[in-house]
């Protein structure tokens, strides 16, 4: 997949779909890991893919059903990794752009797209490792959200715009277990009004961590992936630069999905 003529029979769609991205890989404190070593595999589809043979497409929020997809628990498709990667509460542990062996590419252009950055994790249940579950159930809890400086003429722009390092931190007081570690960005510059109805963009990704040094907190409030967010939110459907004044709302308010856990 990763040939010289992948990559030449490939340059060719780029115009229009270099600002895609993909989020294979991650880092835990000083040591980087590989490619899906640790993150579920994102499967094949029809779309387009990158020079090093990734799936290079974001997930589409344009329809009702498009917000309860499969597909926007882990990405397109997302097969188990093989391996569940240790951490300890309080950890650095995040994610890298695309691929760190093409750091230097003109295809590699880190979160190439405006809009919010969000991380939830996932508890496992009894019965079932990082490894084997699906994800399904109220075992979903947010830890991060970001949210957008404005300049004098409000325009918003967010601290992981074109970031290809991105670093969280495991929250010191989660209880200990296995976990999936899901990250999400999503592109809010794609909206386009009827007859396209086109809404927003995910870029989606879950890694399979086991947590050892947590404390006794009570995660939550808990949401399911998919399920975390309707539809009809203005968020998904308002171009990023008319959503404060075409809503009552602001981008440095509010995100997505549930609040971010207090860590109690
Ligand atoms: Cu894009």
């Amino acid at each position: 997949m990763r040939s010289l003529l992948l990559a030449a029979a490939t340059v060719a769609s780029f115009a229009s779909t270099n600002a895609h991205y993909v989020l294979p890989e991650v880092f835990h404190n000083d040591v980087d890991y590989g490619h899906w070593e640790y993150v579920r595999h994102h499967g094949d589809s029809k779309y387009v893919y990158n020079s090093w043979g990734d799936n290079f497409e974001a997930l589409y929020i344009d329809k009702p059903e498009d917000a309860l997809k499969i597909d926007n628990r882990c990405g397109f498709n997302a097969t188990f990794a093989n391996k569940t990667l240790a951490v300890k509460a309080g950890d650095t542990f995040g994610f890298y752009v695309n691929d760190k062996a093409y750091a230097s590419s003109q295809y590699q252009k880190g979160l190439y797209h405006p809009g919010p950055l969000t991380a939830y994790m996932g508890r496992v249940p009894e019965g079932k490792t990082a490894m084997d579950w699906e994800g399904d159930g109220q075992h979903w809890f947010k830890i991060y959200e970001d949210f957008p400086t404005k300049d004098a003429t409000n325009f918003p722009t967010w601290p992981n715009f074109e970031v290809q390092k991105i670093p969280f931190v495991i929250p010191k007081n989660v209880p200990d277990g296995e976990y999936l570690f899901r990250i999400e960005h999503m592109n809010v510059n794609s909206m386009q009004p009827l007859p396209y109805n086109s809404a927003a963009q995910m870029y989606i990704s879950c890694a399979q961590i086991s947590v050892s040094g947590g404390g006794t907190g009570n995660p939550g409030p808990l949401t399911s992936m998919p399920g975390a967010y309707e539809y009809d939110d203005p968020i998904l459907h308002q171009w990023f630069y008319e959503y404060e004044t075409k809503t009552d709302m602001a981008w440095d308010k509010r995100n997505l999905g549930p609040a971010v856990w207090n860590g109690s």
